[in-house]
């Protein structure tokens, strides 16, 4: 049976941010403006200390914000000494394009025993797959693992539970799923990080009340001493919307969600937030950008003050920063409400 788009989404309708998350007052704080070299939309960034610094890998889509044409997509490299302001390096540190390679996008870095590793999105002639490589250096990357299509959104652990790697990640069944776009979490575990297998799913769509379309890992999993703290990007999608950015209609909204997840069995998950963390309203998520309604995170660092800076892309065109203790945030997976 084939269900009609618009019958298969009931529509969210209003939703507001949660009060116990601010935005950074001087949003966005990484813009095309301050890329040293040819960049348009500067969004999505990975995130985390390493070596004494705070490090960003983000996504560039270079094209013409006045001619509203994209020509291709690098991911740009800045460093900071406090996590707020940054100081973009010379050139792109990361590129893949080749007959086969039509681009990398939406890295995500982690820190395990000392190395960083970038989970990223590649799309290919033949579908999307979801990228793992690692660096020292930030200049070179070696590639350990590329899934099969369809997959994207992938985050690591940033440690080894029970012997094994364990990532989370958003493969997209389309055909077995009526047709239309209902995509989940799922998570899976390596011995090595290459070879990827113990597959399951973690979180449905539906166990989400404030999405009718997707979701998908956002910024990798934090330590807490009550579960691994995790945020999600959250869909919704509403027919009456129209246009919104560049594009003829765009009629979805990115939310973030909030779980905690078992320290020792991450497929165990102790709490969600019913509600929805980060919701666009701020003037630089809700209008003037590629896609409005977008708020995308792929980093987070936990402060030893126990702050969780969160970072991500709004309305697919600048950089963000939001904070919220770390108490509060599991308070309210916890609780499942404010
Ligand atoms: C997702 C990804 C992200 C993007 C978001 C909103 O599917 O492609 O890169 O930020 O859509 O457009």
């Amino acid at each position: 049976m084939k269900i009609m788009r618009e019958e298969a989404f009931p529509i969210i309708g209003e939703l507001r941010s949660c009060p116990l998350i601010k935005r950074y007052e001087a949003n966005p704080i990484l813009t095309a403006e301050d890329v040293p070299y040819h960049a348009t939309l500067v969004f999505n960034p990975g995130v985390t200390r390493y070596q004494g610094k705070y490090v960003m890998v983000f996504r560039n889509d270079y094209g013409s914000a006045e001619e509203q044409r994209l020509d291709g997509t690098n991911l740009g490299l800045a460093f900071s000494d406090d996590g707020i302001h940054w100081e973009v390096q010379p050139k792109p540190c990361f590129e893949l394009s080749d007959e086969e390679i039509i681009r990398a996008y939406d890295p995500r870095l982690i820190v395990i025993d000392g190395r960083c590793y970038m989970c990223f999105a590649v799309d290919t002639r033949h579908g999307v797959r979801g990228g793992i490589a690692v660096t020292d250096d930030f200049e070179t990357f070696e590639i350990l693992s590329m899934s099969v299509p369809d997959n994207r959104n992938m985050v690591l652990f940033p440690e080894k539970i029970g012997g094994m790697y364990v990532r989370l990640e958003r493969p997209f069944p389309v055909y077995s799923r009526g047709g239309i776009e209902r995509f989940d979490i799922w998570i899976s575990d390596s011995p090595d990080l290459r070879y990827w297998g113990n597959s399951e799913l973690l979180l449905a769509v539906e166990d989400i009340p404030f999405a009718n379309t997707k979701l998908g890992p956002a910024a990798p999993p934090v330590k807490t001493p009550h579960g691994w703290l995790t945020t999600f990007h959250a869909v919704d999608f509403d027919p009456a919307r129209g246009k919104n950015g560049w594009e003829e209609s765009w009629k979805k909204r990115y939310t973030v969600g909030v779980m905690l997840l078992d320290l020792d069995d991450p497929r165990r998950i102790v709490g969600v937030y019913k509600e929805p963390l980060l919701v666009p309203e701020a003037p630089y998520e809700v209008e003037g950008g590629f896609r409005n309604n977008a708020i995308f995170p792929c980093g987070i660092v936990l402060e030893d003050t126990g702050e969780v800076k969160l970072y991500y892309g709004a309305a697919d065109t600048v950089i963000c920063l939001a904070t919220a203790h770390v108490d509060d945030l599991v308070r309210l997976c916890l609780e499942g409400s404010a």
